[in-house]
């Protein structure tokens, strides 16, 4: 059933702009989905690249409460982290906005009236928790008490995240309000609900029987949502921080976060292109993909392409590739443990090193399970495979074309057998590249462009052309004719992956590149990115009008651009993805670049000093945990003993008594040798308090003993009764003294 279609629309899940990004997101949805419309751009297709930040939702209003600034300061914050983060790794977004754009709250509440408006949603009144002190209802995530399963004294009335239970508020025990510390109460609210049942027939058939081909953890989730039976579903919250609910009488209401956020993506696109949106969300010619992490499945497949059904007039996405989690050193990636690898510190702390990022967490994908991103991996992959495999062999080819012939790609004039064994090796990979780039398989697509390097790596190692210079000029010209020939495909192969690399590699071979036309700029014609051979990045485009595929043309144009006459301007080759695994893609005669390094190598020291700092976060995690755990135990109460009669009790003799004189027992920590008075006698008691009271501060002091209690020697000494303590859950005691005035001998009971 595949189909032609006439452009493609890709969308990455919107980042909740509560925090910067990390390499689980990165991994997931980010770098996936930019290698992808890279490639799509690259074959000439008509691609649109949307993202923006998710700024509603309460887990946002709670960072703003605990930060003690408003929700709109906590966005506006992350929102500038984490756009200018992207950014500087290479992820080109035609548009990167955000859900608090008047574009988005009005497409938003448009969006919610329409459906409101066909009578898509039904209403249902429920009872919800209230602050009655702060006068608001409480989104579950505002609710604290004690988890019914664990025992946790903070748990959250969605979730206990020391026990790992999904919880709701009712099972809490002791509620309190996060606001105000109130006790919340029940009270009654009415919101609208998207009876997802009622699309449930259209959905088994559009998901499970048209969209096979979906991958199987993103069609066995759907599968499984299906069959469980769908249920209606919220759309509104009683919350002030959103897009505030667009009907009479719904004041204090929002919309539901995952409602809007879907929404943004239609949103962001308007904004793009005021005038042509529509061709991209309404023309069945264009194919829509939404990148996402597995956690956002049921939202993408079932309840925002509802709600695009019920709205009526907009394509569904075609395809919905969702990745596996990642984890950092083998622990769950966390934001609130600050257990990551955060965006924006690493493009600060690896600069000019944003590909071996990309390249590592492409080659470590969680595709089709979860996986493990480690310091030590990332070294090795950047060492042993970027530097020394790919550098290693461009610079080889390079650095000898320099040595040996001017920087001039020489004639081939003395080929062999070896020369298009190697070169005839690369069309198969392009083929395999394609089709895994084209199935989303982008561990394995990477695969294949590396192995082009290694052919190329093996071909000069095999063929030593440093030491057959030395008897045979004509046969070095082949073979460094062949190498350059290599590394003109690597740099085409490669720049989905490793834009960066690729157009220094450009710049080295002195050729540009078409990378096709994107909508940064908006409307008009569809512009062609131009990569001027040996500038750095993204620079100008022409028309496409006047790009008439592979070859010299674009140098001209370019010349043109800069003033130049077209003579000027060298025999600089421009590739096109077509061009891919060609074997005279650098004419003879053609200069080349400068020969930089590609990649660097990275010392053991500075993933020592990554290592170090998850050790640091680590340590302040299990110091917290401690104290969270301490604090845990002194509120830990005993349970109850087996019953006994009020005969048991009262055969015990407990008095009020004075402590008369207090010495420690010699060679011992825990014991003091008290002598009392209990109002009946003087004697002395042996007591186990050292730990928690001195001699000093026993003198004087009025306290209760057990005073019938048989007669023990201890440490020679003879005990007579003993002292009641209050022992507390983390083994703690104090004495149990009487409040008032009482005198010595009174009897408790
Ligand atoms: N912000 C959830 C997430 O980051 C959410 C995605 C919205 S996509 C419309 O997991
Ligand atoms: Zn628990």
């Amino acid at each position: 059933m595949e189909k032609n279609f006439k452009r493609t629309l890709v969308t990455c899940a919107l980042p909740y702009a509560n925090g910067p990004v990390h390499i689980g997101h990165l991994a997931g949805v980010y770098v996936p989905a930019d290698i992808y419309v890279r490639y799509l751009r690259m074959k000439g297709n008509d691609v649109l690249f949307i993202c923006g930040s998710d700024e509603h939702g309460v887990p946002i209003t709670i960072k703003a409460r605990a930060n003690g600034v408003t929700p709109q300061d906590i966005v506006d914050k992350y929102h500038g982290i984490i756009k200018d983060s992207f950014l500087r790794l290479g992820i080109n977004f035609d548009i990167y906005s955000r859900t608090t754009s008047e574009v988005h709250h009005k497409n938003a509440s448009g969006f919610f009236r329409e459906l409101y408006d066909k009578g898509e949603f039904i209403t249902k009144e429920s009872e919800q928790y209230y602050d009655p002190e702060a006068k608001t209802f409480l989104a579950d995530r505002y609710i604290v008490g004690t988890c019914p399963k664990c025992g946790n004294p903070n748990a959250y009335g969605d979730q206990c995240e020391k026990c790992g239970s999904t919880l709701s508020p009712e099972e809490l025990i002791d509620p309190k309000s996060k606001l105000s510390g109130a006790q919340p109460v029940k009270k009654k609210t009415s919101h609208w609900y998207l009876p997802l049942d009622r699309f449930e027939p259209w959905l088994r058939e559009w998901i499970l029987e048209n969209h096979k081909e979906w991958r199987t953890n993103v069609y066995g989730q759907c599968k499984s949502w299906l069959d469980g039976g769908l249920q209606p579903r919220a759309v509104s919250r009683d919350l002030d921080w959103g897009v505030p609910v667009p009907v009479e009488g719904a004041e204090g209401k929002v919309l539901y976060v995952w409602f809007d956020a879907p929404i943004g993506y239609i949103s962001n696109t308007q904004e793009l292109l005021p005038e042509s949106w529509e061709k991209w969300w309404k023309d069945e010619d264009t194919r829509l993909i939404h990148f996402i992490g597995k956690d956002n499945i049921v939202f993408h497949c079932i309840v925002f392409p509802s709600m695009l059904k019920a709205r009526g007039g907009y394509i569904l996405p075609d395809n919905v590739p969702s990745n596996e989690f990642l984890n950092l050193e083998s622990d769950k990636i966390s934001t609130s443990r600050n257990w990551a690898v955060w965006l924006n510190e690493y493009v600060d702390e690896f600069p000019g090193q944003e590909d071996t990022l990309r390249y590592v967490l492409c080659a470590n994908a969680p595709e089709t399970k979860d996986n493990d991103f480690t310091w030590k991996d990332f070294q090795q992959r950047n060492n042993s495979e970027l530097v020394a495999i790919l550098g290693n062999f461009v610079n080889r080819a390079v650095v000898l074309t320099q040595k040996y012939f001017g920087g001039k790609v020489p004639a081939n004039l003395k080929p062999e057998a070896i020369d298009a064994e190697a070169l005839g090796q690369i069309p198969e990979l392009r083929r395999s590249l394609e089709a895994n780039l084209e199935g989303f398989h982008f561990r394995e697509a990477l695969k294949d462009a590396m192995n082009i390097a290694r052919i190329g790596n093996k071909y000069i190692s095999d063929t030593e052309p440093w030491k057959v210079a030395k008897t045979d000029m004509d046969r070095t010209a082949s073979i460094l004719y062949t190498s350059l020939q290599i590394c003109a495909s690597l740099s085409i192969a490669f720049e989905p992956f490793t834009p960066f690399s690729a157009e220094k590699l450009r710049g080295i071979l002195n050729v540009g590149l078409e990378a096709g036309h994107d909508h940064r700029a908006g409307e008009g014609e569809p512009t062609v990115n131009f990569f001027k051979p040996g500038e750095s990045r993204a620079l100008h485009t022409i028309p496409s009008g006047q790009s008439s595929g592979p070859g010299r043309v674009h140098s001209r144009f370019a010349a043109a651009e800069y003033g130049l006459s077209p003579e000027a301007v060298p025999e600089a080759p421009v590739f096109s993805w077509d061009d891919l695994g060609k074997s005279d893609l650098l004419p003879v005669g053609h200069q080349l670049g400068e020969a930089v390094l590609l990649f660097s190598k990275i010392e053991d020291n500075v993933i020592e000093a990554q290592i170090e700092k998850l050790n640091a976060t680590k340590a302040a995690n299990e110091a917290a945990a401690k104290a969270a755990e301490a604090e845990e135990a002194a509120h830990k109460v005993e349970p109850q003993k087996p019953e006994v009669t009020f005969e048991d009790f009262g055969a015990m003799d407990i008095r009020v008594a004075e402590v008369l004189a207090a010495e420690r027992v010699p060679k011992t920590d825990k014991l003091l040798k008290l002598t009392i008075d209990t109002g009946i006698d003087k004697r002395t008691i042996v007591s186990g308090i050292a730990e928690f009271y001195s001699p000093e501060d026993m003198l004087g002091k009025k306290i209760c003993v057990l005073a019938n209690l048989k007669p023990r020697m201890i440490r020679g000494i003879e005990s007579k009764g003993m002292i009641l303590m209050a022992k507390q859950g983390d083994g703690t005691m104090r004495l149990v003294t009487p409040s008032e005035a009482v005198a010595n001998g009174a009897v408790i009971g």
